[in-house]
């Protein structure tokens, strides 16, 4: 049997440092915190139904929607270890109301990154023990390093990313990423605690047969919208198509990144943006879904050339193989 080379993570960021545009070793560290705060999370989620953790903690975030105890605990584990590393100047949480500038003990923060995160992705899946996922995007700052940050460092459009990846605490844990050099996936030893490049460039085909939406909400959907999904349901040439929705973005982009699938919230008569964020989801899984081959839109144009107007912004989604994303396309356009 050949043996093959195993790389981990911490390696495979010290090999690729060079190879990034912008290589000062400051966003090498900023992934080592990423990677520290998503061994801790996948912890304290692996755990969940073992402790007396699940449930609403009885607060609700700015979109009005219940947190979950585990969302509140991944999101002060992210913050607290890229705040205690000093790394980022500043961060922006689906489950925070506003940006967190960071100062570091001297006053002064040199760091040029600010990261956006969406600590526990699909967290209504928690308590039927079903993946949840963590989402994040990296940006340089746009004003003055050494100055505190503000709304705009944030409010950048998605093709502006320097990185962006997920971890799906999944059957396994898989951390994804890009420096917009390709995707790469990392498989969590939970024995040895140690992630492994388990899936190198990784690729969505051009092409796929399974479509992922919430059908619950069918009747309130566009008139494109109900055509596509009449059209994924045909029984012609290569379809019927098959239907697979988690319920939990992550886990739905990564099998359809495998599979070859196009995943969709689109905007309805009920939310006329959809439900998810611009900021913490839709572009760094469009980011991602780019450098893998595939393509994110709002149904018009591409989602990574939206400049954003507010944090918590909201933005229709369809995203996946090439072909079926452009499929979808065809039909809102010809609605
Ligand atoms: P969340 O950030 O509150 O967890 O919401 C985002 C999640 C996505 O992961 C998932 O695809 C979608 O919401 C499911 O929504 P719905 O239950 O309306 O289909
Ligand atoms: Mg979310």
């Amino acid at each position: 049997m050949v043996k093959t080379k195993t790389t981990t993570l911490g390696e495979f960021i010290i090999e690729n440092q060079a190879a990034f545009k912008y290589s000062s070793g400051e966003l090498s560290k900023l992934f080592n915190a990423i990677r520290l705060a998503a061994k801790v999370v996948n912890h304290e989620v692996n755990k969940a139904g073992l402790v007396d953790i699940l449930g609403n903690a009885g607060e609700t975030n700015i979109q009005g929607e219940n947190q979950q105890k585990l969302d509140i605990l991944a999101n002060n584990i992210f913050i607290q270890t890229l705040r205690n590393r000093e790394i980022v100047c500043g961060i922006a949480s689906e489950e925070e109301d506003d940006f967190i500038p960071i100062n570091s003990n001297n006053g002064e923060n040199q760091n040029k990154y600010i990261v956006l995160i969406d600590p526990l992705d699909g967290s209504s899946n928690i308590d039927v023990n079903v993946s949840v996922g963590t989402i994040f995007s990296i940006y340089r700052r746009v004003t003055p390093v050494g100055k505190p940050v503000t709304l705009d460092d944030f409010l950048q459009a998605g093709r502006e990313q320097v990185a962006a990846g997920y971890i799906v605490y999944g059957t396994s844990t898989m951390l994804v990423y890009t420096t917009g050099q390709g995707v790469n996936g990392f498989t969590l030893n939970p024995a040895l605690g140690v992630f492994y490049l388990s899936h190198p460039n990784m690729e969505f085909p051009e092409d796929g047969k399974i479509y992922s939406v919430n059908e619950g909400n069918y009747a309130h959907f566009s008139y494109g919208i109900k055509e596509y999904i009449k059209y994924c349901q045909k029984e012609e040439g290569n379809r019927p198509y098959t239907s697979r929705y988690i319920g939990s973005l992550v886990s739905d982009f990564h099998r359809n990144m495998i599979k070859g699938g196009i995943y969709l919230y689109p905007k309805s008569s009920i939310a006329s943006n959809g439900k998810l964020r611009l900021l913490y989801e839709c572009n760094p899984m469009a980011f991602i879904a780019e450098q893998a081959n595939g393509k994110a839109s709002n149904g018009h144009r591409r989602i990574l050339d939206i400049k954003p107007t507010e944090l918590h912004e909201r933005v229709p989604f369809i995203c996946g193989s090439i072909k079926m994303v452009e499929k979808a396309e065809e039909f809102i356009h010809n609605s």
